[in-house]
């Protein structure tokens, strides 16, 4: 199976991964074809930066952000509207976004009322406070509980699809995160289609400037980051993830289409089988 590819596009001023970069309404619609012309399956509009530290955004503010952008877009390709609050959850989805992704997990409500997908996303504190000292005695085992568990609110109160994400990076140490990624198949096994967004994250930094794990040094910039990003999202399709959050679209949708099509491959003659090779 291929894993469907979401790309970001954060209209926003200050994220850490693309903070600015898109904050105008026509540079941000123009990104979003770009993705689409680079393969994106689904586009994530966020209005409010989630990094580490950052102020919550006024709702109208947010609606002014994203709205425009999710109106231009939803024609053209599936979007999905990033945001912790209900009420641009509910002009979103008016504005023709068919997925509610919320790092809150509590907006199961707006999509049981809209009839649209949800994600519910795991996230240890708020932006605010997350990373200020996360702590778990066994966070696979209780980010896979948490997720299970709103996961199935959102059945019973009639959500149409619901999707899990660990929630790489939010109230999570270096040592976490790498031991949710290592771990995916444990939430694969519960049955629920699970998204990864580990796409330039801050962990990724501390690798790639070689770190040692909770040295206080700077991690390497976002423009670093890309190896640690694909590799990280090769990784997750392997795992069985449905859906990989990403900035570099172009990429990951590419090595999407190999291991989709290496899959198939293998399963229709057979592991091991050779035949073929030097083939279509
Ligand atoms: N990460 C960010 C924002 N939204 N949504 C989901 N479902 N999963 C994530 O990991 C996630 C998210 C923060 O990253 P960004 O600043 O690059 O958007």
């Amino acid at each position: 199976m291929v894993t469907l590819v979401m790309g970001v596009l954060n209209v926003t001023p200050d994220s850490f991964s693309d903070g600015g970069r898109w904050f105008d309404h026509e540079a941000a619609i123009r990104h979003g074809l770009d993705m689409i012309n680079d393969g994106a399956d689904v586009v994530d509009v966020g209005g409010e930066s989630t990094r580490p530290g950052a102020t919550p955004v006024d709702e109208g503010e947010e609606r002014r952000r994203v709205i425009p952008v999710i109106e231009a877009l939803a024609p053209r390709v599936r979007v999905s509207v990033d945001t912790r609050q209900a009420s641009v959850a509910e002009a979103a989805v008016s504005a023709g976004a068919t997925l509610v992704n919320d790092v809150s997990a509590t907006l199961w409500p707006v999509a049981a009322a809209a009839q649209v997908g949800w994600v519910a996303m795991h996230m240890q504190g708020d932006p605010r406070n997350m990373q200020a000292a996360p702590h778990y005695h066994d966070v696979v085992t209780e980010v896979r509980e948490f997720l299970l568990r709103r996961a199935d609110e959102a059945d019973t109160a009639g959500v149409p699809e619901v999707w899990i994400d660990p929630g790489i990076g939010f109230g999570k140490t270096r040592r976490h995160n790498l031991l949710l990624l290592r771990h995916l198949d444990v939430l694969v096994a519960t049955g629920r289609p699970v998204m990864v967004g580990a796409s330039r994250k801050s962990f990724l930094g501390t690798i790639a400037a070689g770190l040692e794990p909770g040295a206080q040094s700077p991690p390497a910039p976002v423009e670093e980051r890309f190896e640690g990003s694909l590799a990280s999202a090769v990784w997750a399709m392997v795992q069985g993830v449905r859906a990989v959050r990403v900035h570099d679209v172009a990429a990951t949708v590419h090595a999407s289409r190999l291991l989709g099509d290496n899959v198939a491959t293998t399963t229709a003659q057979g592991p091991g089988t050779r035949e073929g090779e030097a083939g279509a």
